[in-house]
């Protein structure tokens, strides 16, 4: 961990004995000014972080439209952790919510930085992608990183970086149903719609129930998302450098977990984060999965948990979910 940028942290913030607002809201948004990365690493441009504080908690709204997204959108974030599972983001210590707003030139992501510092980035986007700040999925996922990197670290790489990924789009998919109390059956179950550049032909970055189905377009490329064990299979054959790209491709297979939560959820019915969320929640939250952990292991635990929680009927839904999708012994 950078010690310079934890300093420019601890003073620009609160600690988490801060007083009796602990456990309350603390979001500060920051403004990176689109300073464009240095050296061409973003391990240097990590050290400007986390730039010129724009609106910090109980400001009023500030003239870039994108810092008052990112604060409004944020604290639906943490009010869902706190809310459904009683656990307040960050670290469940109330550590305040960090996010700095365009970030580099043409970046076309979003992230929890993690590691070299304790905070959300947004870019503003660039020929394909843009629009990050206004799609609650899309930062939910992010925050979503952050916490299971607290509650069950889940390796990035390989399978387990694959969950990890997945477990970012259940959540932040959650939050968006959350927020409107849409049942399971109300979903559409898509993340980042609206973060597509008018022009590139597709619905969302991500289709949960459908993988790799989003986008098709001639100039960003089609979703690779395989949608079954037997289609990963099949990638991996096609893209025999599947494994140097990605942490293993963690984008392109979180699909098949994705699909098996889907299929769950809607098995179970209700509201998605009081059946399937709370199954995934608890096998997170209780550690009932190594930070390595296969899909096989995952699915298993999830079978568990969902005996456990809701019972054996349940349990044998959220199995049949991931024999769907190929992930079986
Ligand atoms: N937006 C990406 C994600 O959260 C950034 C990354 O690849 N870490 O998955
Ligand atoms: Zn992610």
């Amino acid at each position: 961990i950078n010690q310079k940028l934890q300093g420019d942290l601890a003073t620009s913030s609160p600690t988490v004995n801060d007083a009796a607002t602990s456990s309350k809201l603390q979001r500060r948004i920051f403004d990176m000014k689109n300073i464009v990365q240095i050296n061409g690493r973003s391990d240097e441009t990590y050290k400007l972080l986390p730039g010129t504080l724009v609106r910090s908690e109980g400001d009023p709204p500030v003239p870039d439209e994108h810092a008052n997204q990112v604060y409004d959108n944020s604290a639906m974030v943490l009010e869902f952790y706190q809310q459904v599972f009683g656990y307040n983001f960050l670290d469940d210590l109330g550590a305040p919510i960090i996010s700095s707003i365009h970030y580099e030139n043409g970046y076309q992501n979003a992230q929890w930085v993690g590691d070299l510092a304790r905070q959300m980035i947004y870019g503003d986007g660039g020929s394909n992608l843009y629009n990050f700040t206004a799609c609650l999925d899309i930062i939910g996922h992010e925050m979503a990183h952050a916490v299971t990197e607290y509650i069950c670290p889940l390796e990035y790489e390989g399978e387990s970086g694959a969950l990890n990924e997945h477990v970012s789009d259940a959540f932040g998919m959650m939050v968006t149903l959350w927020a409107d109390k849409k049942t399971t059956a109300e979903s559409d179950w898509l993340i980042g719609e609206g973060s597509l550049m008018p022009g590139v032909k597709g619905i969302a970055l991500r289709n949960m129930k459908f993988p790799g189905t989003a986008y098709d377009d001639p100039k960003f490329g089609k979703d690779p998302q395989p949608a079954s064990w037997a289609e990963i299979e099949a990638y991996k054959t096609k893209h025999v450098r599947w494994n140097v790209y990605d942490h293993g491709s963690v984008h392109a297979f979180s699909g098949v977990p994705n699909r098996a939560f889907v299929l769950a959820a809607e098995s179970l019915g209700g509201y998605c984060w009081e059946t399937a969320g709370k199954v995934w929640w608890t096998v997170l939250k209780g550690k009932r999965v190594s930070s390595t952990c296969t899909f096989v292991e995952f699915a298993d635990a999830t079978v568990d948990v969902a005996r456990e929680l809701l019972g054996e009927q349940a349990a044998g839904l959220v199995r049949n979910a991931w024999d769907e999708v190929g992930v079986k012994k």
